[in-house]
């Protein structure tokens, strides 16, 4: 059984492929199928912009293929960036390293509070399914952390270098992707995909 693997993220891409790697799937890139595709964001949800993802690929690759919608929500921003988490930052092609400057920038003006190593914050991700018939199925994950100034680690992409997990006193770019992809939100949305991946197996 193909799964197309429906994101232009090469991070995204990597872990994807590794969390789903023990599963009897081929995994195919959009490259591979031949595919250039990008799709607008235009939904105001992780659900609906996963969902815009995964049914354009799938429409026009014909394969089953799995999206994902994620990003970081900030507490003291009341959940900024969120889903605009690929496009914080207000300069024209701007990179990871500018939408981390921007934040932390945004969160100046916000004490870390009391007690706390940094400003409480979780990542969270959506994996929309969308099999060729049209039908959709949704999962979920998150993973608490804090976000903390001094960049930290090589691994992993995004806001991974300023997000700090207390109990592994590393940030996620510190982390083994091993472990980040035991842990993450990313992770958590695909474990709880894998019952649906199965029975596409099944069928
Ligand atoms: P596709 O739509 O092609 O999949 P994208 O990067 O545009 O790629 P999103 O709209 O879902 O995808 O944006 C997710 C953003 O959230 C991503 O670009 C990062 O900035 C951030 N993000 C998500 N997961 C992350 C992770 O595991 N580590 C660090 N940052 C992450």
């Amino acid at each position: 059984t193909s799964l197309l693997i429906a994101t232009n993220n090469p991070g995204k891409r990597i872990e994807i492929q590794a969390i789903l790697a023990d599963l009897p799937l081929t995994l195919v890139l959009p490259a591979e199928a031949g595919l250039n595709l990008e799709v607008e964001e235009t939904g105001g949800s992780y659900q609906e912009n996963a969902v815009l993802k995964a049914l354009a690929f799938s429409r026009a690759s014909g394969l089953p293929s799995l999206a994902d919608d994620s990003g970081l929500e900030v507490e003291a921003l009341g959940g900024e960036p969120g889903v605009r988490s690929a496009r914080y930052a207000p300069i024209p092609n701007a990179t990871d390293a500018d939408r981390r400057a921007y934040l932390l920038e945004r969160l100046r003006s916000h004490p870390i509070p009391d007690g706390m190593p940094g400003w409480p914050a979780r990542f969270r991700c959506v994996v929309a399914l969308a099999l060729p018939t049209g039908e959709i199925y949704l999962t979920e994950g998150t993973c608490p952390g804090y976000i903390i100034t001094q960049e930290r680690g090589q691994h992993g992409f995004g806001y991974d270098p300023i997000f700090y997990l207390p109990e592994y006193d590393q940030t996620m770019a510190e982390l083994p992707p091993e472990v980040k992809n035991r842990i993450s939100h990313r992770a958590r949305a695909l474990q709880a995909a894998r019952p649906l991946l199965q029975r596409l197996l099944g069928s």
